[in-house]
């Protein structure tokens, strides 16, 4: 186990990709308001306060960045597809969304974080689609996997694998439970490759 996860430290918050750090090696998480995105990056950290974790959702529109050893950084990214948010919000958050996850170049990877009973809305593909045309890979949290049963998770798992690949997206992708702790592992075997395994640019 790599335990560099667990002493990571809030660097900065911006409002928009210009204002962030310059960073060699990061990793993003994105996903709904609601989806559960706070909750795994603190699991995935053991620290309960490290990002925000509400019952209301909508709250963090800022560009969050964690600081871990060696100017590697997880990152969290504004939440989307929040009813009550402004059609200029909105607009705002699209700008700033394609200008990180299409030109940001310390970006390695993109973790989707997607409630695994309402995966893949239409605002999951819109981030989809700027992955896409960017350089970063993807994997996919399908996370508060203890409101299902085995049998409900295994059949999310293959339904959205489908779809992913019918759309031709590589991604990785498993089910999630920040509630229970499972699938913290997994996600740090995927963040040591992006992170660490990388060579340092000169
Ligand atoms: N049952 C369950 N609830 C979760 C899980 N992860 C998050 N939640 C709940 O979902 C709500 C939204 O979580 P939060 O992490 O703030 O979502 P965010 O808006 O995507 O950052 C909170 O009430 C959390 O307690 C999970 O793995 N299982
Ligand atoms: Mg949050």
């Amino acid at each position: 186990m790599n335990t560099v996860y667990f002493s990571a430290e809030f660097e900065s918050s911006a409002s928009d990709p210009y204002h962030c750090p310059s960073s060699l090696v990061e990793v993003a998480f994105a996903g709904r308001s609601n989806a559960g995105k706070s909750s795994a990056i603190n699991a995935i950290t053991r620290n309960g306060k490290l990002a925000r974790t509400s019952k209301t959702p909508g709250r963090t529109q800022l560009i969050n960045h964690f600081s871990l050893k060696n100017d590697r950084y997880l990152v969290d990214l504004p939440g989307y597809g929040y009813a009550q948010v402004s059609k200029s919000q909105q607009k705002k958050w699209q700008a700033a969304m394609t200008q990180y996850l299409v030109s940001r170049d310390s970006l390695q990877g993109l973790i989707l974080v997607m409630d695994i009973r309402h995966p893949l809305t239409d605002s999951d593909w819109q981030l989809i689609e700027l992955q896409q045309r960017g350089h970063a890979g993807l994997h996919i949290l399908l996370t508060k996997s203890d409101k299902l049963s085995k049998n409900q998770i295994a059949k999310s798992l293959s339904s959205v694998q489908s779809k992913l690949s019918k759309a031709d997206i590589e991604a990785t992708l498993q089910d999630f439970s920040a509630l229970k702790k499972q699938g913290i592992e997994d996600v740090h075997s995927i963040l040591d490759q992006w992170l660490f395994d990388i060579p340092l640019p000169e």
